[in-house]
């Protein structure tokens, strides 16, 4: 259109749009499920060439990878940010490159002057939702309940807490430890090991899990160690993915709060909005919903992820 700007030629015509997007890494089956759904969005056949960054929830690597793209000088950035807190300088360098940004799932603690749009879950409102299962189930029985928390310092992981925390106010739900595991079905297991071996399988009532991952690392620390998942010690976590919407089928998980990783066609709408010159939503919410394990026996079948 002889502007001369770089991020000019995008968004018109037959021009592909260039589009650089930071994952955060491949911790969990939620991951895998968004980046599937961000590489399809983000195809050749809708006009996009895609540079993929994975930064193995590394969060120096993550900004590096951004600031390679602002280098590249792409037509638009997506960040799905690791943690909340370090953003604003190097989303101030992409705001001076004119190269807009959108953010999916995560959020940041930056300024949102310094980024276009935001499309995602309501990471709260999930904690509020497992805790309000948690209280309605235990309610005035004394119960010892122990977290595995989500990556520290990432939003979910801030969120769901909070909201969790807030929901189970007044019940004599004890939360007796709480540790990160990362997202990871490894890191789910080690902590849940740890503990086992500190509480006893007769000391824990519940877990509350941050995502399914780590419910399912859990799992098999709770039956290695002799008791029953499900049963001898409730589980509820956050996802619902294939894996962990089988584990409550199979009455090894309590109760699931469902977080859709399914952002790539909103993300790339944004994108081609923003580039238009279109207006846009500052945030974007993607709504949730809630599944007991007869629920889950019901669509398991019909689930997309
Ligand atoms: O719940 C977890 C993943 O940021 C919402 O990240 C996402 C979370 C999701 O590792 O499984």
């Amino acid at each position: 259109s002889g502007d001369g700007g770089d991020a000019g030629d995008a968004g018109g015509g037959d021009d592909v749009v260039t589009v650089g997007f930071a994952q955060t890494g491949s911790e969990s089956g939620w991951r895998s499920a968004n980046t599937e759904s961000m590489k399809d969005a983000f195809s050749a056949e809708n006009g996009f060439d895609l540079i993929f960054n994975a930064a193995d929830n590394d969060t120096a690597a993550q900004i590096a990878a951004v600031r390679d793209f602002i280098n590249q000088g792409v037509d638009a950035i997506v960040i799905a940010p690791i943690v909340e807190d370090g953003w604003d300088d190097v989303l101030q360098e992409a705001a001076d490159a004119g190269i807009p940004v959108i953010l999916e799932d995560r959020t940041v603690s930056a300024s949102d002057d310094l980024y276009a749009s935001w499309v995602g879950l309501d990471f709260k409102k999930e904690g509020v939702m497992a805790g309000e299962w948690a209280a309605e189930t235990f309610g005035d029985t004394p119960t010892k309940m122990v977290v595995l928390e989500g990556t520290t310092g990432s939003a979910p992981a801030n969120d769901r807490a909070a909201g969790f925390d807030e929901a189970v106010e007044g019940t004599a739900i004890e939360k007796i430890d709480s540790q990160t595991g990362d997202f990871t079905r490894d890191g789910g297991k080690t902590v849940m090991e740890g503990f086992l071996q500190k509480y006893g399988v007769d000391g824990i009532d519940l877990v509350y899990a941050h995502n399914d991952d780590m419910a399912l690392g859990a799992i098999e620390a709770i039956e290695a160690a002799g008791a029953e998942p499900g049963v001898d010690i409730q589980i509820v976590s956050i996802d619902a993915v294939k894996d962990g919407m089988q584990a409550l089928v199979d009455g090894k998980i309590n109760y699931i709060v469902e977080c859709n990783p399914l952002l790539g066609e909103l993300a790339a709408g944004l994108v081609t909005d923003v580039l238009a010159g279109n207006d846009v939503e500052k945030q974007v919410y993607v709504e949730d919903q809630t599944f007991t394990q007869e629920q889950a026996a019901e669509v398991i079948d019909s689930r997309p992820y």
